[in-house]
Formats: structure tokens, sequence, C-alpha cells
């Protein structure tokens, strides 16, 4: 007869072990975590509480195992994934859905009993020979009516050590909760390494999210967006679980804009991954809360926002001195950093591409030794590191934390932000007429071309409903419901913006510099306070330039001259009468499409035909004020 799960953890575990885990006084943890050992058949199991010995036992093995070395500034390390494991794979995550349900085309989901079936084999004793670890953390802040608490088991104490830096604790979270404690449960190993202490098993790599017992399963990758559970994976359990419930799961920056006389005004931002979203939330003179995952709830009819996560997973390609030097100090000081995908030399220093530094000839990188010049089998040179290179920092330690970062009631939402990379059509800022408007047009219908954050080709104009797509473990029409209903009963509605950083002149040259959004975020901030007016177009309301003119004299120092404003913020009028042919297309074929949807659709069409007809293609702000 089988033994009951305490009867086995027993026998199996250390007393320390096991002593740690049933004081938390939770049965379902137990019959998990017991059948994950008997299904992987690890050689030890630690498991890790919120203490500093325990914690620092993780980092250790880390280095020991070689999933990361040290790097000559004190706390840092670098760890590579294999050069085919880059990114998130798309291709082989799926949702599992009972009884041959399926969501819409664009989610990718797989009939539960044979997705659970596949993975479930090929973690058939994936940790022989390994040490299991088991964590505990809380999504969002401790003690709050936001969180969900979180259990981790990995083999990858790199996976273990990352998760330290971008998580809360949950151990004593669990213990407060004991048994009532609705957790999430996330199941990874690396399994089998090469040399470079890389996944080896790549045509095995699998992320499966399974609602039905909020488990996800990753096996054979190492690369964070596919390993880390409580990232990318928790967040598809998350947005299900807050479409019954009634609040919603984001893919949203948080921060504080500081506007005159010392005023905080809150704001979320959602960006699909290597739009900005980051360097936004890390804004000179601005304070952060979040920069990737937000959870929203409404209370007594105002919207308040906490962060999901710590820390930053974020891109360091790019991040300079000039234009970052937040993140630039943070990366040159001596504190916890976990560097992934860089170029590291014999010195055991740091690059990337877009550094501010000459670059070295050679060192080592994802593909292994790199000089100058190195290719790949096809030929293609490859770069000194990986264009999804990443750090992963704790936000503990920066001194531009928001004071409410870690408050268990959240941040008061006054801004929602939408932005994605786009070259034609969009203005850099602009103000939605209202909540359903905002929601539809700058929302439900943004696209966005694709980066290096996921595998596959780059460059490509794609649909990203509020950058959630890749994220969706609900329909489309419903996420997007569920998004509308979530203005019903407000009494103090945020105002919804859309921002472009991306446009380009007639000759493909950038319309902006990368810290003009500085301008754009100190505008909206005035905006929803009262402060300045706007001028209506027929896709929203953009800035007047005298209200610009100021702010870029005030903030950048900048001259920003009427040429420059006009160019930007012209209407192009056939852009976007294209792109609602496009998104409408989308829509008509996504069945449980809201009405809305096309209502703000048709009338945005119609709002743009109608100035077409009075002023033609392109439209001058000064020809609208
Ligand atoms: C991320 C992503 O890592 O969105 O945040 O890819
Ligand atoms: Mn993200």
């Amino acid at each position: 007869m089988a033994l009951a799960p305490e009867e086995f953890l027993k026998d199996k575990l250390s007393p320390d072990a096991f002593s740690k885990l049933i004081r938390l006084q939770n049965q379902k943890l137990l019959e998990f975590i017991s059948e994950f050992i008997k299904r992987c058949n690890p050689a030890s199991v630690f498991v890790c509480t919120d203490d500093t010995e325990d914690i620092e036992y993780i980092r250790k093995c880390s280095l020991q195992n070689g999933e990361e070395k040290a790097l000559a500034i004190s706390g840092h390390t670098v760890h590579f994934d294999n050069y085919f494991d880059q990114a998130r794979d798309k291709n082989h995550t799926a949702i599992l859905l009972p009884d041959g349900r399926k969501l819409d085309e664009k989610i990718s989901t797989m009939d539960r009993a044979t997705g659970l079936a596949d993975v479930q084999g090929i973690m058939q004793n994936i940790m022989k020979g390994k040490e299991m670890i088991v964590r505990f953390f809380c999504l969002g802040p401790n003690a709050s009516p936001f969180s969900i608490p979180a259990v981790q088991i990995t083999d990858s104490a790199y996976v273990a050590h990352s998760e330290d830096l971008l998580y809360r604790p949950g151990y004593r979270e669990f213990l407060r909760l004991g048994n009532s404690a609705r957790f999430f449960k996330f199941i990874h190993s690396q399994g089998e390494l090469d040399e470079r202490h890389t996944c080896k098993n790549l045509d095995q790599r699998r992320v499966y999210i399974d609602l039905e017992e909020e488990t996800v399963y990753s096996a054979n990758t190492q690369y964070g967006g596919n390993s880390i559970g409580l990232k990318k994976l928790a967040m598809r359990l998350a947005i299900h679980r807050a479409s019954k419930e009634g609040w919603l799961t984001e893919h949203m920056l948080i921060m504080a804009i500081h506007g005159p006389a010392g005023r905080s005004t809150y704001f979320t931002g959602a960006f699909p991954s290597l739009c900005g979203k980051t360097s936004t939330a890390m804004l000179e003179g601005e304070t952060i809360v979040g920069d990737d995952i937000a959870y929203l709830h409404k209370n007594d009819g105002e919207v308040r926002a906490v962060n999901v996560e710590k820390g930053i997973f974020g891109i360091i390609m790019g991040i300079n001195s000039k234009d970052d030097p937040i993140q630039w100090n943070a990366l040159h000081s001596p504190n916890e950093v976990i560097f992934s995908n860089i170029l590291v030399t014999s010195e055991l220093n740091a690059y990337w591409v877009g550094k501010d530094a000459e670059m070295p000839q050679k060192g080592e990188n994802h593909s292994g030794e790199w000089w100058k010049g190195k290719q790949d089998n096809a030929g293609r040179e490859i770069p000194a590191s990986h264009p999804n290179a990443r750090f992963t920092i704790s936000l503990d330690t920066m001194q531009n934390l928001d004071k409410a970062a870690h408050d268990p009631a959240g941040v008061p939402i006054s801004g929602i932000v939408y932005g994605g990379r786009d070259a034609d059509t969009s203005v850099p800022v602009e103000e939605a007429f209202h909540w359903n408007h905002g929601i539809v047009i700058k929302g439900a219908a943004l696209e966005s071309e694709t980066t290096a954050a996921t595998l596959g080709k780059e460059g490509v104009r794609q649909f990203n409903p509020m950058s959630n797509l890749d994220f969706l473990s609900i329909s489309i029409g419903n996420y997007v419901r569920i998004n509308l209903d979530f203005g019903k009963d407000l009494k103090k509605f945020p105002t919804i913006f859309a921002v472009n950083y991306f446009l380009l002149d007639e000759n493909g040259k950038f319309l902006n510099e990368k810290n003009d959004k500085k301008v754009w975020y100190r505008w909206m901030e005035l905006r929803v306070n009262g402060e300045v007016e706007t001028i209506e177009t027929p896709t929203g309301r953009i800035p007047r330039y005298e209200d610009l003119k100021a702010l870029f004299r005030s903030i950048l120092d900048k001259d920003y001259t009427q040429s420059d404003y006009t160019k930007q913020f012209t209407v192009r009028i056939p852009e976007n009468l294209s792109k609602i042919e496009r998104i409408v297309d989308i829509y008509n074929d996504i069945l449980d499409t809201p009405e809305e949807i096309f209502k703000e659709l048709a009338a945005q069409k119609d709002r743009l035909q109608t100035a077409q007809k009075k002023y033609g293609d392109y439209i001058t702000p000064q020809q609208l004020s």
C-alpha cells in the first residue's frame, strides 16, 4: 500500500527538511511535494525557508555546481543559457485544457491529459543524482489581500537564486496561512546538462500550464522566461484566477511620476517585452513600484495595484551611463546581480551590446568562447551579447524604489498607459477619450513588432492585446470583456493613454530620443491632475506644443521645435485606417468578441474618415487646434 505523504516524506527527507515542511501544516503541499519526489527521483531534497542561512546555501550551490560564475565585482555572477535556449519558447509552451477545449488560435493550448502524460513522462527520474530545492514565495506584498503564495520545486540553484532576488519570501506566509493557503505550484527541472552547464535535451523542452490544478511544469530549459515559475508561468495562472474573481493580472509596470510640489501620481504601463517597459519604470527622477507584472484590484471604486515581484529580470542591451544612470549604477556597484548571456572577459568583467565602453575583442558569451567576427552555422556574425541578455537584481537595494512599493494595500492608480513597437501609426503620446475607448483602441487593438524576447523572427508586426497575448490563459474576447467590465463600477477612473517610443520618419529615422519619454510621463501626470489642456484628434487627445516645449526645457534642457512637434504629432490617417481594418479582421475571427470592441473601432474609423475628407491624409496638430 502506498504510504501517506507524511510517512513517505519522513522516510525520504532529512529530519531537518522534514520538520520544515511539517511545520507548515498544509496537507496539499505535502501531497504535491511527495508526488514530485516520487516522479523526479532526486538524490536529496533541500527545503529552503526564509532564513538567511538557507538562502545563502542556494547562492553557494549555484556557484559550486557551475550554473553561475563569480565576476570581478563582489556579489555579481554570470549565468549562461544554451545557445538555443535564449528566449521564451512559444512553440513548446501550452495551456492544458480538458475535454478538447481550446482557446483562440493565437493562444497555444493542448489537451490536458495528453500534455500531462507528455511532461510527466519527461520528468520521470529527471532529477536522478541531483538535489531538489523546494522554495516558498509570495506573489505580491507579504500579508496582503492581493497576494498569492507559491511553492517552487526545481533542481536549478540558478532558478532558485533568481527567484530570491525577484520575489518576496513565502515560508512565513505559508506558516501564517496553514491549510487555508490557496497556493500556486511550479515544478521545474533543467534536465541533463552539458559541459557548459546548459541544457542538453532541448528537444524535450516543455512549459505546460495546468489551470485545473494551478500547477506549471517546466522541463529542459534554463532561460528565465521559461524556467522561473513565479514570473511568466505564474502570470498565466493568475490571469485565469483573476478572471473568475473580478480583478486583473496585467503585463504592467507600476511607477510614481513626481509632479509639481512633491506630488506623486501612480501609473501602470503595459508594453510587450523589449519595448521599453523597464527603462520607463526606471526613469530618472521618478520612483518605481514594479517593472513587469501587476495585480489590479478595485477598492471602494478606486483602482489599486501591487507589484507581484520585488526585483527586475531586465534586458541589458543598450543600457548606458547617459540614458540609464540608475540601472548603470546598480550594474557597477557591489550588490547581488545575476547577469545572463552577456560577454565576460578573462578579467571577469561584464560587457553587453550598447554599453558605453570599448567592446573587448574576445571573451565568453552565450556561444561559448567568443571573438569579434565569430559566426554561427549559418554564417551570421554572433554579437558580443545576446539581444535578450538580462540582469537580475532586487529592487530593495535601489535608491529609486517607491516608498509604497511593499504596501499591502497597493498604490492608487491614476493613469494606465499602453505602448508597443510601432514604426508608422501612433503618435508619441495620446489620451483616450474615455474608459472603453482606451481599453479597446489603446489596449485591445495594440500591435507591436516581435522582438528577441521570444524565439523566432524579429520585427514582424503582431497583434498583442494589452501586451499580454503571450501570457493569456483565457480567451481574448473574455479577457477584453473583463478589462471593460473592470471600469463599470469605478468611482475614480484612471485616465488611459497610449505611448509610442518607436515612431519613424519617412527616412526610417526615430522621431524621438530615448529619454523623451520623461516628458511624455510628466505631461500625463499634469493631465490627470487637470493642469494642461489638449488638442482633440480623431484618435484621441494630444498635448499642446507650448506645454511640451516647456517640459522639454525644464526636464531635458532641450529646445523642442515646432517642426519636431508637427512631425511627431501629425495624425497619419491611412496608417490608422489600415490598422483598424487589420484589428477588425482579427476580432471578426474571435468568437466571443465583446460588441464594444466593434463599436469603438467603428467610431474611430468614422472619425478618421470624416477628418480625412476635411483635411486630407496627414493632419497636423496645428490644423486641429
Ligand atoms: C519578460 C518578458 O521577461 O516579458 O519580462 O519576456
Ligand atoms: Mn515581461
